[in-house]
């Protein structure tokens, strides 16, 4: 059977496939002849993702239908296997858009507290304000979101460790099924000059966050297991740590918590750089085209530096509570960080993001609203996050997921 149609990118390991190749497990119950599969290590998952429990066999069909009849034994599936990692596929995978947004930074930008504070907002006010819901699309995400980001960080108030590339379960990504009430419950009238596809209906998009390991993203040689992850990305949300940057740093409030100071491989400008390497690397233009892949340029950590913005700065309003992207606020960001870029000694970034991407967008965030303790922990007033969603509403705006009020 040749293999057509549109490509699906598996959200657990970035490979891509058509929907035809698409595979199934075996459920294992008993079929009605009286077969059935014993469960065995399924040696293909577990070199990709390490789960090295016994599940039932994965078998070939067409992936295109929803069920399919186990050659072994004869029962029927209707689970659905990645053909790659033999992943258990979400529910609407391959029905409804997927859209894989890769989280990328330097060690210790703040990737891994800026994933579990933005998911947990989306949990919480964000989701209501965004009339939104988001849950783990499958058993492993929900188990690790819950165990191993949000309870850490929410209710033991610690910062949590680097994350490792030993470990082969953080390797692979949180996949979050997003529900956006249809346009009918958005309540969007003329105050939104976008049109708005499938009006009234719910809609559905799974999200997949790669949290990778900053320890990854170092040099030029070890980001390039990362190219997959960038070629299927839809969007890239870049975290950069500005108190990294020799002019930032200086600039940071006394008593803040500063990170280690890293060598050239952490400077900002060098990250950005070796993230545009790797994007070019991924091919599928021509030499003079820019990169038209959203890139999200996101400085962490604002809370240090927010001290030394301007009373009028965009950046110490509050950020818009509405169920829209708001471009005109987002320019004005986008603006401001420009201009501080120039005060931060990081002139350098907008010179290779100029050059080199067509549609790219700076964003100052902080998922704490304010420095961790001494020994690295959540401040006693708590979490209290400053404009984290924005990069996500940008990016999810530019894959045309939610609506966008302009000027
Ligand atoms: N002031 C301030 N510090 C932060 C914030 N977010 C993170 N940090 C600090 O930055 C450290 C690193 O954050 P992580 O999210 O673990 O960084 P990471 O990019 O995931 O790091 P790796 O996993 O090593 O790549 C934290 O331990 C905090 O000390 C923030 O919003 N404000
Ligand atoms: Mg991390
Ligand atoms: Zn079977
Ligand atoms: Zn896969």
């Amino acid at each position: 059977m040749p293999a057509s149609g549109p490509r699906l990118y598996c959200p657990y390991c970035y490979e891509g496939f058509t929907e035809q190749e698409i595979r199934f497990r075996c459920t294992g119950r008993i079929s009605r002849d009286g077969r059935h599969c014993d469960p065995e290590i399924d040696e293909v998952l577990r070199s990709r993702t390490g789960f090295s429990g016994a599940l039932p066999p994965a078998f070939a069909a067409n992936g295109r239908l929803t069920s399919a009849i186990c050659p072994r034994c004869g029962a029927e599936s209707t689970t659905r296997v990645c053909p790659a990692c033999h992943s258990q596929l979400p529910v609407h995978f391959g029905k409804v858009r997927s859209r894989l947004i890769v989280l990328a930074g330097a060690k210790e930008s703040g990737k891994t507290v800026f994933m579990t504070v933005l998911v947990h907002e989306l949990m919480h006010q964000l989701g209501e304000q965004l009339r939104s819901a988001i849950s783990g699309a499958d058993d492993s995400t929900r188990h690790r979101f819950a165990s191993e980001y949000e309870k850490p960080l929410y209710r033991e108030s610690q910062l949590l460790a680097p994350t490792t590339t030993a470990g082969m379960r953080n390797r692979v990504p949180l996949v979050f099924r997003f529900t956006t009430a249809g346009r009918g419950l958005f309540g969007l009238d003329g105050r939104v000059g976008r049109s708005w596809p499938g009006r009234g209906r719910p809609q559905h998009t799974l999200l997949s966050f790669f949290d990778p390991a900053g320890e990854d993203l170092r040099s030029q040689q070890s980001v390039e297991q990362n190219v997959r992850y960038l070629a299927a990305a839809d969007g890239i949300v870049l975290l950069l740590d500005p108190l990294q940057m020799r002019g930032a740093r200086q600039l940071a409030a006394p008593g803040s918590r500063l990170p280690t100071p890293g060598t050239t491989d952490d400077d900002p400008a060098t990250v950005l750089e070796n993230i545009t390497d790797l994007v070019l690397a991924t091919g599928g233009r021509k030499p003079d085209e820019l990169i038209s892949k959203p890139l999200a340029i996101v400085f962490s950590k604002m809370d240090v530096l927010r001290h030394d913005l301007p009373e009028t700065s965009p950046l110490r309003r509050p950020p818009v509570q509405a169920p829209y992207f708001d471009e005109r606020d987002s320019q004005e960001v986008h603006t401001e960080i420009q201009r501080l870029l120039a005060r931060w000694e990081g002139s350098r970034i907008d010179q290779i993001a100029q050059l080199h991407y067509r549609n790219y967008r700076y964003f100052g965030v902080s998922a704490l609203g304010e420095t961790p303790t001494h020994d690295n922990r959540v401040s006693a007033r708590g979490i209290r996050p400053y404009r984290v969603a924005d990069p996500f509403m940008w990016t999810l705006a530019q894959l045309g997921a939610i609506p966008v009020k302009r000027g």
